[in-house]
């Protein structure tokens, strides 16, 4: 998701997460406001571009290499391999078993966050990395093109959006949400590359009305599934 999508399903859980949960978390985070969670909810995607954090750029998707729209499912034996997104936030880290190379410990370490969370022995910045690592990518979990393989999670779709052209990963990523809440305006696309947009794909009249309650619905799951992942996280170390 796009920074609207983290930040929407941050808040969504913290009106779930029960009061202890609340404290804890307000706590760890440092931050006793109402936005101690969607403060955090995008901070996973500004280290993927620094140089110590590079190293989790692909943690934020799991390409299924499944057969849409016939057959749609991940398959964790065969979608993951050293590191993905799923085990970043299961508890039993299975997939990482295999992952016996150079720099295991140091991998085991940064890879299964919620693990990590209910170790007693973890310091206190790590802990604080592991719970925005999980607020984030309980989010990505929910977007359904961070599941799929297919042109890279749609990354290399092309389609037509308000007369842009944009990939269908960022369509779903960003441009519904921002559509849905009446989100930014955007320019006209240059007309000297409007020729260009005919090797995009038209998407359908009503793709927008039939997309649009599909992201809600996501974004609806991710915050109350979020919400009761940190509590049970809180009430297993608490
Ligand atoms: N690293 C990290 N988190 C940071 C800073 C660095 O995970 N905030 C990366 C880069 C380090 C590696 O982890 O080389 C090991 O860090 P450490 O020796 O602090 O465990
Ligand atoms: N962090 C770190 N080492 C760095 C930079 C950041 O360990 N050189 C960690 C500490 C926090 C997170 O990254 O867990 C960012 O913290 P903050 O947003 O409070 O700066
Ligand atoms: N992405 C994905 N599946 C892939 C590759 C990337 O879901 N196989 C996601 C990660 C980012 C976006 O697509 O949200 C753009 O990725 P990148 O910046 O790596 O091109
Ligand atoms: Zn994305
Ligand atoms: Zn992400």
């Amino acid at each position: 998701w796009g920074s609207l999508g983290h930040i929407t399903i941050a808040y969504l859980a913290s009106e779930f997460v029960g009061e202890d949960t609340a404290a804890y978390f307000k706590d760890l985070l440092r931050n006793d406001t109402a936005h101690y969670l969607a403060g955090v909810a995008t901070w996973a995607d500004t280290i993927r571009y620094i140089k110590w954090g590079r190293f989790t750029k692909n943690y934020h998707f799991i390409d299924a290499k499944d057969a849409p729209p016939t057959n749609c499912h991940v398959d964790f034996e065969r979608d993951c391999k050293e590191s993905c997104l799923v085990a970043l936030i299961r508890h039993t880290p299975e997939c990482i078993t295999d992952a016996l190379g150079e720099g295991w410990l140091r991998r085991f370490r940064l890879e299964n966050y919620t693990s990590q969370m209910l170790g007693s022995d973890l310091v206190a910045w790590r802990r604080n990395q592991a719970a925005k690592f999980i607020i984030h990518f309980m989010g990505d979990i929910h977007q359904p093109l961070h599941a799929e393989n297919v042109a890279q999670g749609g990354n290399g779709i092309h389609v037509k959006w308000a007369s842009t052209e944009l990939s269908l990963h960022h369509v779903w990523d960003t441009s519904i949400a921002e559509k849905l809440l009446g989100g930014i305006h955007r320019q006209p696309y240059p007309a000297a590359l409007a020729w260009a947009r005919n090797l995009s794909a038209e998407l359908a009249f009503n793709y927008f009305e039939r997309a649009a309650p599909v992201i809600e619905l996501q974004i609806a799951r991710a915050g109350y599934r979020l919400a009761r992942w940190l509590d049970l996280i809180f009430e297993s170390i608490s």
